[in-house]
């Protein structure tokens, strides 16, 4: 079965849109999963703490309806969804589990694992070969906890036994996604090609 995951939307449209058409294109039996982060708060850590009561949604987040109508996949939640449930009270942005597991692979998204001050991972621990995650907005791969280039494009062989951790990647910033192959047991880091439009949210 072929999955294709994508994370750190952060409400942008036109990237979104973008990556769905190529995911379309490249990989159209494949089941989208979101890796959290599909909005964008608007409400940074200091405001937070100054805030006394809900804030109306329009206010907290970039919250559009043609970027809402993108979202027919399901998603993991991302730390935005958690703020700006945290910061409307508005509970439907609780309702996205904290884990997915699919096939011989975990998917999470970062803010569950402890990061350092180059804003490198320390892994949690997860019962399959692959983890699957977003956050930092950096596609990468990990061999044995060593990062790797990413090469796009080109598949990787993920089924010799080791364990991979696999950053998708964000589309906000890069139009990135990556196709899992389970039967292949491969992983191919993708780029959504860049259309005009992508330069606005
Ligand atoms: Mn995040």
């Amino acid at each position: 079965m072929q999955y294709a995951l994508l994370g750190d939307l952060h409400s942008h449209y036109h990237n979104t849109k973008a990556v769905l058409k190529h995911i379309k294109e490249t990989a159209p039996n494949a089941q989208i999963i979101g890796l959290g982060d599909l909005f964008e708060c608007k409400i940074g850590k200091k405001k937070l703490k100054s805030l006394t009561t809900y804030l109306p949604l329009k206010e907290a987040a970039v919250f559009q309806k043609k970027f809402t109508k993108l979202i027919t996949f399901p998603s993991i939640i991302g730390n935005q969804e958690e703020r700006i449930a945290h910061v409307t009270g508005k509970k439907e942005f609780l309702s996205y589990e904290e884990k997915i597991l699919i096939e011989r692979a975990t998917l999470l998204h970062g803010h569950q694992f402890g990061w350092n001050e180059k804003f490198e991972p320390s892994f949690p621990v997860y019962d399959t070969p692959l983890l699957f995650f977003g956050h930092s907005h950096r596609a990468a791969i990990y061999i044995k906890n060593v990062r790797t280039t990413v090469e796009y494009n080109q598949p990787i062989h993920v089924g010799d036994g080791h364990t991979y951790e696999i950053n998708v990647g964000a589309v906000v910033e890069s139009r990135d996604w990556c196709l899992y192959d389970s039967d292949q047991m491969t992983v191919t880091f993708f780029q959504a090609p860049l259309d005009e439009a992508s330069l606005t949210y």
